[in-house]
């Protein structure tokens, strides 16, 4: 049996340095914390090996010193390495089955499904949430694809009502009550709180939504 806990996917933050305007993504990841992050992620497609894994060492320990959940985007080395609780893996990554032998089976993984094909792939693999997207147009991720909105949420739901589904694409704290209201246990934000003036104030805005 699973000894993992429930996650908590409310305010899911995804730490990408790229549009951290030069910042630590080490001290945001502290700021996100104190602003009530739920669920962290590194997302780190340019850096040196070694600056990314440095970076996942750090933010693992602060968020086990706040027990909050702690993944790595694509790589399950720097996941493992650093001491993360799992990684999110996308359609080019490592198959999840090879991430669990390599992580072990209490590792999170999580997945992506923008429509009920990607849906029924990821099944099998069974991830521990689905990140659904993008929800709204993002300059984040340049292929991410059309905006499939908070109605796409409603229609995996529908197919598959136990996986949790985490909206992402696009999210600000004006369009994110649509997505909880389609029945996401969480939103996913990258720029509304990375690339914010203020992280603690932009999370905590998110947070109480
Ligand atoms: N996956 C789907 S859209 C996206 C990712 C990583 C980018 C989301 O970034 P933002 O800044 O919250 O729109
Ligand atoms: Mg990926």
């Amino acid at each position: 049996m699973s000894t993992k806990r429930a996650l908590d996917l409310r305010l899911y933050v995804v730490l990408d340095p790229a549009i951290a305007g030069g910042r630590s993504v080490v001290e945001i990841a502290r700021q996100t914390i104190a602003g009530g992050v739920t669920m962290l992620q590194l997302r780190d497609k340019r850096s040196p090996d070694r600056n990314i894994l440095d970076a996942a060492t750090a933010i693992a320990q602060l968020c086990r010193a706040a027990s909050i959940p702690f993944i790595v985007n694509d790589r399950v080395d720097i996941a493992w390495a650093s001491g993360a609780d799992g990684v999110h893996l996308g359609h080019d990554d490592l198959p999840p089955a090879a991430a669990r032998r390599l992580l072990g089976d209490d590792a999170i993984i999580g997945m992506s499904a923008g429509n009920l094909t990607e849906l029924a792939a990821a099944l099998p693999a069974l991830p521990d949430y689905l990140g659904v997207g993008p929800m709204y147009a993002t300059h984040t991720k340049r292929d991410a694809g059309a905006p499939v909105g908070p109605a796409m949420i409603r229609t995996l739901r529908e197919a598959a009502p136990t996986i949790p589904l985490v909206g992402i694409g696009g999210i600000t704290a004006e369009n994110a009550a649509a997505v909880l209201a389609a029945g996401a246990a969480g939103i996913a934000v990258v720029s509304a709180v990375v690339a914010a003036r203020d992280v603690e104030a932009a999370t905590r805005a998110l947070r109480c939504l």
